[in-house]
């Protein structure tokens, strides 16, 4: 009995734009000129956004706080194709994707500063907190889809994860349901050639991740991430598709991470600075705003002007985000269960003593009362 096949399956890899910013417009989307100013304006804020967020790291004026850039593109331009009912489900690194959708960046730095008072998305979006935990968040964005989908309503769920997630039981769990109910699902894979210290090979030994999307029965598709015109294009196909109950898509987006996972990483320990080096030649704002220049969509006073708003509209939001008033550190204890462990009851009692003796001591200033449920 010869073997014969039974499935073939093809994963496409689109790019749109060159190095120089040339582009081939029998591919390019059909998009128009307040959506391009659109996304170079909200890409500059992030890239702005970013750098500001590093140094205040370094001043000790926020926490731990995960690099975005090189990463603009994958995280605002997903984030504009959708309209505010259709789900985002971003990682940690996925500031971008908010922003995109209008949450104000001072509530950004407030969460990376430590309180959870920043986790605030504007009301009229279906906007998810990020899930710390890597990838727990697959099954969630599924569950969302599906929930649409039941309703009748045309809504999508845009869930973005790192090429490490993709290695994840979530991702399987998620694509199956996906696949087997034609859901709305988009799985946006950010293939940002690390996870942490572990390399995009070391991952997985599949050729791309966007084929691992065939298995499930999604229409899969691999994609420049550092190309905003290609990845609108995907992602706005994508949505469509899922407008049209045509099921789930998986979406590959090469792109990488330029900087440290986090401040607290030291990503020199374990890659070399040619990679980096390679990838800073395709950063994708460089190559967004010589197409913008080239087209003639901008010139240089435009990009100027951009550039100067950016950068005082993050100064604002940094002034906004240091006048919030501090929170009682108790806080960090309130809403959490309807029973405290021994332990936890024990920890409280321990730092109100702390909070105690340095408000004696004068260490810290006066802290406004406790808020929330104690249990
Ligand atoms: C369940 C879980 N395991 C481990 C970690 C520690 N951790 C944080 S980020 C990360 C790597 C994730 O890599 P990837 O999914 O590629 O996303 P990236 O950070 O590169 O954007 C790991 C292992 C975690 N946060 N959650």
């Amino acid at each position: 009995m010869p073997f014969t096949t039974v499935a073939e399956h093809k994963t496409e890899h689109l790019s749109v734009l060159s190095a120089d910013g040339s582009f081939d417009a029998s591919v390019a989307p059909d998009i128009s000129k307040e959506k391009l100013l659109e996304m170079y304006t909200v890409m500059t804020r992030i890239r702005v956004f970013d750098e500001r967020a590093i140094k205040l790291q370094r001043q000790g004026r926020l926490g731990t706080y995960p690099q975005i850039l090189g990463q603009e593109a994958t995280q605002c331009v997903p984030a504009l194709c959708l309209e505010p009912k259709d789900w985002i489900l971003p990682t940690y690194r996925g500031q971008g994707s908010y922003f995109a959708r209008g949450m104000q960046m001072r509530y950004s730095l407030m969460y990376w500063g430590g309180d959870d008072r920043g986790v605030q998305y504007p009301k009229e979006n279906n906007d998810l907190m990020f899930s710390i935990p890597v990838g727990a968040h697959m099954t969630q964005a599924m569950g969302l889809a599906w929930g649409e989908k039941l309703k009748g309503t045309k809504n999508v769920a845009v869930c973005w994860i790192g090429d490490g997630a993709s290695s994840k039981g979530d991702f399987h769990e998620a694509m199956t349901f996906a696949g087997v109910h034609k859901l709305p699902l988009i799985m946006f894979i950010e293939n940002n050639g690390w996870a942490i210290s572990l390399s995009r090979k070391e991952q997985c030994a599949a050729e791309t991740l966007a084929q691992k999307g065939h298995g499930y029965g999604a229409h899969s598709i691999q994609v420049d991430g550092n190309d905003p015109l290609a990845v609108y294009k995907v992602v706005s196909e994508a949505v469509a598709r899922g407008r049209a109950g045509e099921g789930p898509t998986v979406i590959e987006a090469l792109t990488y991470r330029i900087s440290n996972h986090t401040t607290a990483d030291d990503a020199s320990r374990y890659r070399s600075n040619e990679e980096v080096e390679e990838w800073k030649k395709k950063d994708p704002l460089d190559r967004f705003r010589k197409h913008l220049l080239k087209t003639g969509i901008l010139d240089d006073a435009g990009i100027e002007t951009i550039q100067k708003e950016a950068e005082e509209y993050v100064v604002g939001e940094v002034k906004a985000y240091e006048a919030f008033d501090k929170p009682n550190p108790l806080n960090m204890f309130a809403n959490n269960s309807e029973k405290a462990p021994w332990h936890v009851i024990e920890q409280r009692a321990e730092l109100e003593e702390i909070l105690k003796e340095k408000q004696i001591r004068n260490e810290i200033p006066e802290l406004p009362a406790a808020e929330g449920r104690f249990p």
